[in-house]
């Protein structure tokens, strides 16, 4: 691929509009009936650190006219096609969430819903409490995580985390009705299909208040459809990651169910139910301040999600209960205690995944007045510059690359695409600080939101892959993501809006230990191939991260032209 584009296309009121290619000269930009809207130079050569090519820049930024559009060079390349035009990611960023619905176990999809990709309820058993056997817990319900059944309370919380505060902060991307069975019930499609999970973890507490790590079976399916795995299903021990990571998350939705603009009587008492199961998690915290982290039984393949430490974890539950605490006019001192206590040993709270949840803490705390005023002027100085010093950082790596990202050649990992939108959450963290603060702010607001963009235009296909790592978007969007119901079914395609791991610098599966090369550039390491789970599998994390982002570049595209209709 030698013209790299975002493959869905360019915001028209936007400035940034770039492209990367992999010889200089002149290149034109020509519509849909071949006419020439814009022609100039590549810019000066880059050598790219991450995918090991000297590339050159395209900028076409004067460009506002809504149209489809490719790139040529002076040879007759051609680039895929794009759109500019207004409101240009309403498409995937609605297909990213709605994907979601094609996860819910435990009931049938239906083909009013689901299209063609329809099955029958799945487990529907009943699980075992791994070690105790008889003792059986109904915990029926929420997302299969990935490509794999399995459902594991940490990511589950972190994807939660994501689309609440995504939802909170940018309310108006999510108005559009996404046909799920609840579409049109008055509330926010995402509240209700975020509902489908959340109803799900609540079945995952036990009484004394602590939360199951996972539920699994004992080793991964083979790639049937989910209604014919029949293998029992454990919950696997109790940990505080669980615990601390359920606690935070009950408490925002408590507040957001019950906040929404929205809600109506019924909101008011899943909100009082979230409420008492956070606060029942906070309890069994306070009663076990050691870590009890989670291994895998010896011999289990599922999905372990460990960590090391539990502090981030605490520190987001403690967050979260002091801005609900805060929002109800209680008490907050027991819960700042907590939260300082942490903050002391110097955690880094930039990020927003699931084996590092501290980033939530700050956006906890630097989101909402109330929260922000129980938390005192020290500790939101102390994120509020933690945030700022990760920003620069991060706008300062896009100036070391082809692409304008914030990546560094080590960050590939497995899931990088979540890298890459994670920080996109960041600098939108960043720019909602920046927005409080005094003047002066405009230029780094807007350096920040570039690279956002970038990260974006990425993920849609600006990069050295040539996919576009989200299916059914983009002329060359990947087709063959790890996925059980998509391998098992006899559907050609994919259902769309699912984001791919994406590229990793230390390929974790067979196939793709033997294809890739040692040493090959990190951005190179991908294939589109199902068998490939450490390049191409997609989890309901890594679409939500993302969602957070399209959320921000919509409403602040519609924010930007309101403004511009004031003054005008
Ligand atoms: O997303 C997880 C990735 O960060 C880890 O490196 C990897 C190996 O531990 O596991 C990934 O999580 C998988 C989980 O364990 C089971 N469901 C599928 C997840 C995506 O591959
Ligand atoms: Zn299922």
């Amino acid at each position: 691929m030698a013209i790299m584009v975002n493959q869905v296309g360019y915001e028209a009121a936007v400035s940034y509009k770039k492209a990367v290619a992999d010889r200089p000269g002149s290149y034109v930009l020509k519509n849909a009936a071949g006419e020439i809207l814009w022609q100039g130079q590549a810019g000066e050569a880059v050598s790219d650190p991450l995918c090991g090519e000297t590339l050159y820049p395209l900028d076409f930024g004067s460009v506002q006219a809504p149209g489809k559009y490719h790139l040529e060079s002076a040879a007759g390349e051609k680039s895929d096609t794009f759109t500019i035009d207004r409101d240009v990611l309403a498409g995937v960023h609605n297909a990213m969430i709605k994907a979601l619905y094609f996860q819910r176990c435990g009931c049938a999809l239906e083909e009013k819903y689901a299209g063609p990709y329809v099955h029958a309820a799945c487990h529907t058993g009943d699980s075992e409490v791994y070690g105790e056997p008889g003792h059986m817990l109904m915990a029926q319900g929420g997302w299969h995580d990935a490509g794999d059944y399995g459902r594991y309370i940490t990511p589950a919380a972190v994807t939660i985390g994501h689309l609440l505060y995504a939802y909170w902060l940018y309310t108006m991307a999510f108005q559009e009705q996404l046909n799920i069975p609840e579409s049109g019930n008055g509330l926010p499609d995402v509240l209700n299909e975020c509902r489908y999970e959340l109803e799900w973890m609540l079945k995952m507490q036990r009484e004394d208040g602590g939360v199951y790590h996972k539920l699994t079976a004992w080793s991964h399916a083979d790639f049937i459809m989910p209604q014919e795995d029949k293998d029992l299903f454990y919950a696997y021990a109790v940990s505080s990651l669980a615990t601390a990571d359920f606690c935070a998350c009950m408490a925002l939705a408590a507040r957001v169910y019950r906040g929404s603009s929205t809600a109506g009587k019924e909101e008011k008492e899943f909100s009082l139910r979230l409420e008492a199961a956070a606060r029942r998690a906070w309890k069994w915290l306070a009663e076990n301040p050691e870590p009890l982290l989670f291994t895998n039984p010896q011999g289990s393949n599922t999905g372990e999600y460990g960590d090391t430490t539990d502090a981030d974890e605490r520190l987001w539950a403690a967050a979260e209960m002091m801005a609900l605490a805060a929002w109800l006019k209680e008490d907050t001192r027991e819960y700042r205690e907590e939260l300082c206590r942490i903050l002391d040993t110097g955690l880094a709270v930039t990020d927003f995944g699931w084996t590092d949840v501290a980033g939530f803490a700050a956006l906890a705390v630097l989101t909402d007045i109330d929260a922000a005023k129980a938390a005192g002027e020290e500790t939101v100085q102390r994120l509020q510059t933690a945030v700022l010093e990760e920003a620069d950082r991060l706008a300062a790596l896009g100036e070391h690359n082809a692409f304008g990202m914030a990546m560094g050649a080590g960050d590939f990992c497995w899931g990088s695409n979540m890298v890459v939108t994670n920080r996109g959450i960041l600098l939108a963290l960043a720019c909602k600080v920046l927005e409080i603060q005094e003047d002066g702010t405009a230029g780094r607001v807007a350096r920040y939101e570039e690279v956002m963009q970038a990260q974006i235009d990425y993920l849609l296909g600006k990069n050295i892959t040539g996919y576009s790592f989200v299916t059914g978007f983009g002329e060359h969007a990947y087709r063959h993501p790890h996925l059980r119901t998509t391998a098992a079914d006899s559907i050609d395609d994919p259902m769309a809006g699912w984001v791919s791991g994406g590229p990793n610098g230390k390929p974790g599966d067979e196939l793709a230990i033997r294809m890739i090369p040692a040493g090959t550039p990190p951005m190179k390491c991908y294939l589109d191939r199902e068998e490939c789970y450490s390049l191409n599998e997609m989890t309901i994390y890594w679409n939500s991260s993302a969602v957070f982002v399209t959320a921000y570049l919509r409403q602040k595209a519609w924010d930007r032209e309101r403004e511009q209709g004031e003054q005008a």
